[in-house]
């Protein structure tokens, strides 16, 4: 195929070989162009820390990469990053929003940041979901789901890191939070889909949880754990339009009378339920009073500090448990020992306990 030969926009007259005089036309897009100069350029430490504080998207991108990568230069950096910024993190109202999948999260995120920006709020807006390693799905999703939300320059969305377990997807979005901090977000959303695990991790790293349901009760009920009713701080029946209201009204009253029963997450708070909708608008006002009522409340009991106080120990373990679990899994033995172990398991010859402490025997015996 052959290459487009285009002059440069402008060249001075009678300019030298030090000019550009042609240009060949690349048959990468601009954003691919652009994509490939930011992987390949390297910033140094203080372009970056200066690039966040002062929220420069790309730099600010940038850093949350290094905080993402699974490289141990990399990870080297990030911290060197986070040690810098951490002064000037913490001044935001951290919200986590969970939810069956399709309950209407992503819409909730659109519908109640556009009413926060417009309030003057600098909104950033991260998701979990350890899934979306396998499905992809869900990466896609969110950046089409909050379209509106994404074209606004006071709003930074950030799907989902890829790569690793729930552990260390955790860990990168807690630094992540701080970073966006940094940059001048002051509130932040994570927005993870209610399936497991997901809740409890976010629960340690927000100082409000949504919980997000749709009408239907009964069936809510069995699919939604006690254990995640522990966790909300609001319940909200979302949807609640159309042929949908009756419904919803219903749910609300019942939700009403289980939460009674179920100890709130939050010393002296107790857990509001209402409905909303995030397709009309319907509601969102009331919940975002519910939050600030909520964030006022408790800094007064001093929960508010007493909880950011203890999320910086998740935090710790967080680091602990990911560096051990690397330490273990890297290491030549168990690179070496593990699928003949898994082997033998699967052939009858060793129960698991024994596999596990032969595992961790040759790990200590290789230190
Ligand atoms: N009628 C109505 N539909 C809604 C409302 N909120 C969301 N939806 C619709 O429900 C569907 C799922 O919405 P999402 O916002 O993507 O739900 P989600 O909880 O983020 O979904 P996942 O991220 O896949 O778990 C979409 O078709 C929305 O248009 C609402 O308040 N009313
Ligand atoms: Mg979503």
């Amino acid at each position: 195929m052959t290459k487009k030969i285009k002059k440069p926009d402008w060249v001075p007259e009678n300019a030298g070989k030090e000019f550009t005089t042609k240009l060949i036309e690349s048959k990468l897009s601009q954003t691919e162009i652009q994509t490939r100069l930011i992987k390949q350029k390297s910033f140094n430490l203080e372009d970056l820390v200066q690039g966040v504080l002062n929220n420069d998207r790309t730099l600010l991108a940038k850093s949350i990469t290094y905080i993402e990568s699974n490289s141990k230069s990399y990870n080297q950096k990030a911290r060197e990053i986070l040690k810098r910024i951490l002064p000037f993190s913490g001044n935001s109202i951290r919200i986590g929003i969970s939810g069956l999948p399709g309950a209407g999260k992503s819409t909730l995120i659109e519908t109640l940041g556009l009413f926060l920006l417009k309030k003057g709020y600098k909104l950033a807006v991260l998701t979990i979901d350890p899934s979306s390693t396998i499905s992809k799905g869900s990466i896609l999703g969110d950046k089409t789901r909050m379209k509106k939300l994404a074209r606004e320059k006071n709003c930074f969305i950030r799907p989902s890191p890829s790569g690793g377990t729930l552990g260390g997807v955790a860990r990168k979005t807690r630094e992540t939070v701080l970073v966006c901090e940094a940059a001048g977000y002051n509130v932040i959303i994570i927005e993870t889909v209610g399936v497991g695990q997901n809740e409890t991790t976010v629960r340690t790293m927000v100082d409000f949880f949504l919980l997000l349901l749709i009408a239907g009760a009964g069936d809510e009920l069995q699919a939604i754990k006690k254990g995640v009713i522990e966790l909300a701080d609001a319940i909200y029946i979302n949807k609640c339009d159309g042929d949908n209201v009756e419904k919803s009204l219903l749910t609300k009253a019942e939700f009403s009378t289980v939460i009674k029963y179920i100890p709130s997450p939050t010393k002296d708070w107790k857990t509001k339920v209402d409905v909303c909708s995030a397709l009309t608008g319907e509601g969102i006002e009331q919940l975002w009073a519910c939050i600030e009522e909520f964030i006022s409340h408790t800094k007064k009991t001093g929960e508010f500090e007493e909880r950011r106080r203890k999320q910086m120990i998740d935090w710790t373990i967080d680091l602990i448990e990911e560096y051990l679990k690397d330490e273990f899994y890297s290491s030549d033995v168990v690179v070496y020992g593990l699928p003949k172990i898994k082997s033998k398991i699967m052939k009858g010859q060793l129960l698991p306990t024994e596999a596990a402490e032969l595992l961790i025997d040759l790990f200590n015996g290789s230190k």
